[in-house]
């Protein structure tokens, strides 16, 4: 995969839109300019079953029509059955090489991890790019671990510079510099733009902001 599909890169769910819809949410978020999406649907409330593969379908279309990629978190059979571009999943979904092999050698994995021993071992069981953190504190994730700040990117990046990374956890445009200066290609969020009134415009700033930063390095 290209790093520079990773620079803005946004997850939600049906229940992360601060009580709008969210599917005016991801139009928002994609007419910003996010460069990936991730559908994510979590916790109380989550959409199961048709209503689950109706508004997931609505979210590929959408980030097909955008030319955004389309990322399932943790479902293989969805992410099989809609043709999405990628998967993420986390240390707790699963043996890793054995996802890979039930999704094939074309779709994107992403994987979840904390350092650079679960970075090595993804890379090695076939992970396209890594999702690190909290590096913030977060309120998206209940059972997030503490924020560990840019100093675990800064270590997996330098032990694999050629494996992609995006950051997570509490980052907005104001305090996303530090995540791409230690090493990440992009900084993935949910709040910062779904509970955003202007999601276009918190997409906006968050580019600005990765693009300057990257232009620094
Ligand atoms: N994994 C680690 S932190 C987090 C996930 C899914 C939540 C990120 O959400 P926010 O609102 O950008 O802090
Ligand atoms: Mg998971």
């Amino acid at each position: 995969m290209k790093p520079e599909q990773l620079a803005v890169y946004f997850i939600m769910g049906s229940v992360n839109a601060a009580g709008r819809n969210p599917i005016e949410v991801l139009e928002s978020a994609l007419r910003g300019g996010v460069t990936c999406f991730q559908l994510r649907e979590k916790g109380p409330g989550a959409l199961k079953g048709e209503a689950l593969l109706e508004f997931a379908t609505a979210c590929r279309d959408l980030c097909r029509e955008h030319g955004v990629g389309f990322i399932v978190n943790d479902d293989v059979d969805l992410a099989v059955h809609l043709g999405a571009d990628g998967l993420h999943v986390g240390q707790e979904d699963g043996d890793i090489r054995k996802i890979r092999s039930r999704i094939g050698g074309q779709m994107i994995l992403g994987v979840s991890a904390h350092d650079a021993g679960e970075a090595g071992a993804a890379l090695a069981a076939g992970a396209d790019y890594l999702g690190m953190g909290p590096v913030y504190g977060t309120r998206s994730k209940p059972d997030a671990r503490e924020a560990s700040g840019t100093g675990l990117i800064r270590d997996a990046h330098a032990a694999h510079p050629d494996l992609p990374i995006v950051g997570i956890g509490g980052i907005r445009a104001d305090n996303a510099a530090p995540v791409i200066r230690a090493g990440a290609s992009g900084v993935s969020v949910i709040s910062a733009i779904s509970h955003a009134s202007d999601p276009a415009r918190a997409a906006r700033e968050l580019h600005q902001a990765v693009e300057e930063a990257i232009m620094e390095k």
